[in-house]
């Protein structure tokens, strides 16, 4: 039997701790001015755990690099978020391996998985199964690239059962997904009927840039936020002010 790993026991606990959890994405294509900093701050800061990747990742190097680096400046666990086998890094801790349930595309929901799944093995990443859904209005690089079918605001109905098919397919965590730099992140009523149907944690991520939205999110049973324009854009302080508006203790 697949065991659940120390990576994902790790934010398990940190969701019993805390209700809900702030994961820091860090696409290694768009650099931050200073990556050393910057980790040590969002470690200080209760990030739980910095994913690493993006939709336009074309090199494998660039990943390693980016994950040596946070790997040299805080203990928090790297989890890979690939956009393809380009986006998998030996020096990572695990890597969210994930099936886009509503792309239009085979590569994305089963294609790309079984060239990777033997390199994942190879390098002993943590697997993590996660149920990969684009949602919203925003057409972002992730919509463009998938040919997803995105899941209108209006249609939360449709996210549930995508979402319910991810529990049943045995996928342990789901994804609601706005893209990246999405103009209006997932509304509060698709996470809370999501939410409601479905026994495995629902990350939310894409267009979260303001305490008030992530508290919302957080209110309406989003385990786990995942932010990345909002630290390029305007850094540490402000994912700060996110993460402190997530309830915790
Ligand atoms: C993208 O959901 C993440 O996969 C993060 O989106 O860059 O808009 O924070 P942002």
């Amino acid at each position: 039997m697949a065991k659940t790993g120390p990576t994902e026991k790790t934010l398990l606990r940190s969701i019993q701790r805390n209700g809900c959890i702030h994961l820091a994405l860090i696409d290694p294509e768009k650099p931050l001015e200073s990556l050393p900093e910057t980790v040590g701050e969002l470690q200080k800061f209760g990030t739980t755990a910095i994913m690493v990747g993006g939709s336009t990742v074309t090199s494998s190097s660039e990943i390693d690099a980016t994950v040596k680096t946070i790997k040299a400046n805080s203990s928090l666990p790297v989890i890979l978020f690939p956009n393809g086998l380009q986006g998998i890094s030996r020096f990572a801790d695990a890597i969210f391996f994930m099936s886009m349930l509503n792309s239009s595309k085979p590569q994305y929901i089963t294609g790309t998985q079984a060239m990777g799944a033997p390199i994942v093995k190879r390098f002993s990443l943590e697997a993590i199964p996660l149920g990969y859904i684009l949602v919203g209005e925003t057409n972002t690089a992730v919509s463009k690239i998938s040919g997803a079918e995105k899941v209108p605001y209006s249609r939360p109905d449709l996210a549930q059962a995508y979402a319910l098919a991810a529990q049943y397919l045995g996928m342990r965590w789901v994804y609601l997904e706005a893209g990246s730099g999405a103009e209006t992140p997932v509304t509060a009523e698709m996470v809370r009927k999501v939410v409601s149907s479905v026994e495995i944690p629902v990350i939310v991520g894409g267009g979260i840039r303001e305490p008030k939205q992530a508290e919302e999110l957080a209110k309406s049973g989003a385990k786990a936020l995942v932010t990345g324009t909002v630290l390029e854009i305007e850094g540490t302080s402000q994912v700060s002010r996110i993460i402190a508006a997530l309830g915790r203790e």
